[in-house]
């Protein structure tokens, strides 16, 4: 009798360890981003020369596919949350460039790139959410 109380448990708290991983955030619901503005992107309607797809990733909770990219000048790039449990961010390092705050599943960002250079960027929430847009002449 008491083995089976122990069973129990143990499987309970397995199940509650399995939900938690498996979660996140509700869909539709971001973090709370306050005071962030959404900078840097296109809003006249552009074909971008490459999309990027930010999908979950068990190791990273995000990941943006591809996350290095090389554009041209004068070229744009679009990102498309993909994500159903996850809110995350597309943000410049350098922090003026371009951000899109935290967004949800559904919502795209384009960024037209004018300038060359290099312009490394990273979700503001996961470390490990990295990338570089390498812009040619
Ligand atoms: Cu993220």
């Amino acid at each position: 009798m008491k083995t089976w109380k122990v069973l129990i448990v143990v499987a309970g708290s397995a199940l509650t360890l399995a939900a938690c991983g498996g979660g996140g955030n509700t869909a539709g619901t971001a973090t709370s981003d306050a005071g962030c503005t959404v900078k840097g992107n296109t809003t006249a309607a552009v074909t971008p020369a490459i999309v990027s797809n930010i999908v979950p990733d068990p190791n990273t909770v995000g990941r943006f596919t591809p996350n290095n990219m090389t554009v041209k000048v004068g070229q744009a790039i679009e990102w498309d949350w993909q994500d159903p449990n996850v809110a995350h961010t597309v943000t410049s390092d350098d922090g003026t460039s371009f951000d899109s705050c935290l967004q949800n599943k559904g919502y795209k960002f384009v960024v037209t790139f004018n300038q060359a250079g290099k312009f490394p960027y990273h979700c503001t929430i996961h470390p490990l959410m990295i990338g570089t847009i390498t812009v040619t002449a």
